[in-house]
């Protein structure tokens, strides 16, 4: 293991990961690596769920990370009830049933806050952080992994920290990294040095006082690596609408062939337009996003993509097999940055990004839920697309105009829970069509989402509810019937269905 640990000080603080869990006091709050299933601790977190379930005193901890992380971090310390605080996104199944059950704190935050709100300490103080890496240079430098997240932040922050050095992670990786050493706090600000995104404005490695490192402990494990389904019909119907919006634009001359940079969340919508991208004549382009999923390695492999800059992979097992295999290749294609950078509002709106993220359902208006089943429980979190959707040149939502089995309507009268308000939502897309609301006033926006995004099941339903609350609204600029807004919800939870009895197909 001596290749990965290069520094003869790091190197005597090597000890299993049993010891150094035992280092995680109760109550401390501490700050992990991890984002979209990438880059997260493999053993230590694993230790310390082991040490807390045998413990006779229960005990929990408060936890920061990156973003999800996996069954081995949040899984994990979820089963065993191990903490009274999570932060930011997630996406556990174990975790998000603690939570939707009210037994832990789960704070949903922007992405791009979660390190200057640390450091404002809106959190309180770090104790401990856990970091994955690559290696150790012989200089102490740390070879970040395959994200960046916070880290930069939890190895300044943090009292003390254990790093995990993953052999499981290509030693190629060195040099792909860029991590910017500029920030300050308000009011020594400065502008931020990115005008491109493939601009490099820090270094391939994160510092770390030595003094603090409490433990090394050595892991050899692959990521999550979620396996990737190839998209579905509706997926693709959604990015057939948005890629003939695109030719509408670039026909106007609102965009060129090379567009703007694209931001594309996780999922199965994203990677169908990745795919359309593909098949669509498109080259050149470029992507400032915060995850690269398998979708695009394949644009950069055929020059789609001339290059990507995130602060995470998100990749299958065969994702991973392709980027090892061609690692160098990739390396000089590819950014990761600290997700401060990566979701910085400041570049987002220099860059111009095309902003293109899920919801869970959109409101006649325009006001978007990305987090929130029946306004109550929560799905995942906002992760950054707050932080593209409110800054970028276009800020597009895609969903399918309805879930469960058309039991329940993507398109309502008013959303349950507003993640993006109207004034952040541009163009709203579903397979029965796209709603492009640039320019348009509330009423004029309701009509579009109805007629070209609402699934025909519901549609008379909400064109009654927006005829009606034109006439009855108290007042007439953003009309609304509130005894009845959101009873399409309400009925879901009672039935299980936002269908009104009689109009459920038969049988
Ligand atoms: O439920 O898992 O039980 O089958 O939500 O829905 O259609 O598979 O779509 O995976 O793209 O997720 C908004 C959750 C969409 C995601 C959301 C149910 C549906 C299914 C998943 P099942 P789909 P996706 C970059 C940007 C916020 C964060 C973000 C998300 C499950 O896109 O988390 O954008 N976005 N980050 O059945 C009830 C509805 C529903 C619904 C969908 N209206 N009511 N359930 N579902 N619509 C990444 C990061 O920032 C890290």
């Amino acid at each position: 293991m001596h290749d990965r640990i290069r520094n003869a000080r790091l190197g005597e603080r090597v000890m299993s990961a049993e010891e150094a869990a035992a280092l995680i006091q109760p109550g401390m709050t501490v700050a992990m690596s991890g984002f979209t299933g990438a880059g997260y601790p493999k053993e230590v977190p694993l230790a310390l769920a082991r040490r807390m379930e045998a413990a006779e005193q229960p005990f929990r901890i408060r936890v920061l990370t990156g973003a999800s992380t996996a069954p081995e971090l949040d899984g994990a310390l979820a089963k065993v009830d191990g903490m009274e605080l999570r932060l930011p996104y997630q996406s556990d199944p174990a975790l998000r049933e603690r939570i939707n059950a009210g037994t832990l704190d789960y704070i949903d935050i922007h992405l791009s806050h979660v390190a200057q709100h640390t450091w404002f300490g809106f959190f309180g103080p770090v104790d401990v952080a856990v970091v994955e890496v690559v290696g150790i240079t012989e200089d102490g430098r740390l070879i970040p992994s395959s994200s960046v997240g916070n880290n930069k932040t939890w190895l300044e922050q943090a009292d003390k920290v254990i790093l995990e050095v993953n052999r499981f992670q290509p030693a190629g990786m060195e040099g792909m990294h860029d991590v910017y050493y500029g920030t300050a706090l308000p009011p020594h600000r400065r502008p931020i040095p990115l005008v491109d995104p493939e601009d490099r404005i820090g270094e391939p490695y994160l510092s770390v006082d030595p003094e603090k490192v409490i433990a090394v402990v050595e892991t050899d494990g692959p990521d999550r690596n979620s396996p990737f389904s190839p998209p579905d019909e509706s997926s693709k119907q959604i990015a057939g609408h948005l890629l003939e919006f695109f030719d509408h634009e670039i026909r106007r001359g609102r965009l060129t062939d090379r567009l703007l940079p694209l931001q594309s969340g996780v999922g199965n919508i994203p990677n169908a337009v990745m795919a359309a991208l593909a098949e669509g004549g498109y080259k050149g382009l470029t992507a400032y996003t915060e995850v690269i999923q398998d979708g695009m390695l394949g644009l950069i492999k055929e020059g789609v993509l001339r290059m990507a800059s995130a602060t995470s992979f998100s990749l299958s097992r065969d994702g991973v097999d392709e980027f090892n295999a061609n690692v160098d290749f990739y390396r000089e294609r590819i950014i990761l940055r600290t997700q401060e950078i990566s979701n910085h509002p400041e570049l987002i709106r220099r860059l111009g990004c095309i902003a293109l993220n899920g919801m869970i359902e959109a409101d006649l208006y325009g006001n978007v839920n990305s987090t929130h089943v029946a306004g109550t429980k929560v799905m995942n979190g906002i992760g950054g697309s707050g932080d593209f959707a409110r800054n970028g040149y276009l800020s597009v939502f895609m969903s399918p105009s309805t879930a469960k089995n058309g039991n329940i309507s993507a398109i309502v009268p008013m959303a349950s829970h507003v993640d993006h308000t109207e004034h952040d939502t541009m163009v709203v897309i579903t397979e029965q069509g796209l709603a492009d609301l640039r320019g348009l006033a509330p009423k004029q926006r309701a009509r579009t989402i109805i007629e070209n995004c609402a699934h025909p099941d519901y549609r008379p339903m909400l064109e009654d509810y927006s005829e009606r609350a034109q006439r009855e609204s108290f007042g007439k600029h953003t009309p609304h019937l509130l005894g009845e807004a959101l009873s399409w919800h309400e009925r879901f939870v009672e039935t299980g269905s936002m269908r009104v009895p009689d109009r459920r197909p038969a049988g």
